[in-house]
């Protein structure tokens, strides 16, 4: 899951005085979409589930229900592999208008606490309760009513994680999933993330953690190692967050009014495409449909990203990257066949193209941009 780095980069830590110290709460829903098709089908409780596409239509795992998770079924396996592993699998298709009910419900709920809520999918948010509205004082308690609301009105468990700040809060709500409550004391923090593994730091992708274990780094205290400008000399701004957190430091605030990163569109084909003739004919329907999301978004960005998917899952992303606003259809089109045709592999089959745009332009600075793209304008860019 995406994290948004750009605001702990160069931040002195937070003073630890108990007055300036946060309550961040992070809230994440069980087994999210499977628990919302257990609830609305008796028949489906107790039985291992997979929402997402079927196996014959090479669809693929969104989630899957904590019993098919004993099988080692997860998000984002290929529905066929799930089913060889578990072939009572009940597959059952997303139905997205139930998650977003859910969702709202979840978040009026919050708000009953605080307006600082940052959510960050439909199953999960972050909460700034250092004042809340009732006045109840102790992060922990706001939590546990939280998740006792949940239970009670919408019929579904979430866990939630408390500490001091967004890194740790998020960390504290996977440590007792499902229907877990955790906290993170700040004397404790230090501590809890030296002998933590690597790949468990939020932040973390699988890609980082392989090559900070090459690099001799297997949990928090090997992390503490480094200094902060090897850290960046080796990852580059990254390095820098992760200098902070390991010292449980995360200044990052709960913003309410977080804007998406990126807008595309994707499609995966029920049989591989093997002519790039093909493959430039499917770029047209996705870069509509992108253009359509921009329209309605009232959003446009600066970078392109074409995603190329091939038959044995291998995925790679290719960018480019523009002076002024990416806005015709015509354009996302030519940059997406552009790529394509550079970076495509011709040995390969393709299961999937995807075309992202981002570097997105601030809607309120858009106009602006628009009228005047000069060089100076370019740095509202998120
Ligand atoms: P998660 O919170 O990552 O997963 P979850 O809620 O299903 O399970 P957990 O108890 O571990 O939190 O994601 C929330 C929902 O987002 C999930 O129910 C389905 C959807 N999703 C996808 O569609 N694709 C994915 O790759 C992932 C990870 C999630
Ligand atoms: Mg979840």
């Amino acid at each position: 899951m995406e994290i948004v780095l750009a605001s702990v980069y160069s931040v002195p830590p937070l003073t630890r005085s108990k007055e300036s110290m946060r309550k961040i709460i992070h809230v994440d829903m069980d087994a999210f979409y499977a628990s919302v098709e257990q609830r609305d089908d008796p028949s489906l409780r107790g039985q291992p589930v997979a929402v997402g596409g079927p196996p014959e239509q090479r669809g693929v795992v969104m989630t899957a229900s904590y019993e098919a998770r004993q099988f080692g079924i997860h998000s984002a396996m290929p529905s066929r592999s799930a089913l060889m592993r578990c072939p009572q699998l009940v597959f059952v298709p997303p139905r997205f208008d139930a998650y977003k009910a859910a969702s709202a419900e979840i978040r009026k709920i919050f708000f009953d606490y605080t307006d600082l809520v940052e959510p960050l999918s439909l199953d999960e948010a972050y909460l700034d309760v250092t004042v809340d509205k009732l006045g109840i004082g102790s992060a922990m308690a706001i939590a546990q009513q939280i998740k006792h609301r949940i239970q009670a009105n919408l019929h579904l468990t979430a866990s939630a994680g408390v500490s001091i700040n967004k890194f740790l809060a998020k960390i504290a709500s996977d440590l007792e999933k499902p229907d877990g409550l955790s906290l993170i004391a700040p004397a404790q923090a230090e501590a809890f993330l030296e002998q933590l593994p690597i790949a468990a730091f939020h932040g973390v992708g699988p890609a980082t953690a392989a090559k900070m274990k090459a690099q001799g780094i297997e949990n928090g205290a090997d992390l503490k190692q480094w200094d902060r400008a090897r850290l960046i000399a080796t990852f580059g701004k990254a390095g820098d967050y992760y200098y902070w957190v390991v010292r449980a430091e995360d200044n990052r605030p709960v913003n309410p009014h977080r804007l998406r990163k990126s807008i595309g569109a994707e499609r995966s084909f029920s049989e591989d495409l093997r002519e790039p003739d093909e493959m430039a004919a499917a770029l047209v329907k996705i870069a509509q449909e992108v253009h359509q999301r921009l329209t309605e978004n009232k959003r446009y960005g600066y970078t392109l990203t074409l995603k190329i998917k091939y038959g044995n899952y291998e995925t790679i992303t290719r960018s480019r990257t523009r002076d002024s606003l990416i806005r015709e259809p015509a354009e996302i089109l030519q940059l997406s066949r552009d790529l394509l045709s550079a970076h495509l592999d011709l040995n390969r089959s393709v299961r999937l193209l995807g075309i992202t745009i981002s570097n997105l332009a601030h809607p309120q600075s858009f106009q602006q941009l628009a009228l005047d793209l000069s060089a100076s304008d370019r740095c509202e860019r998120e």
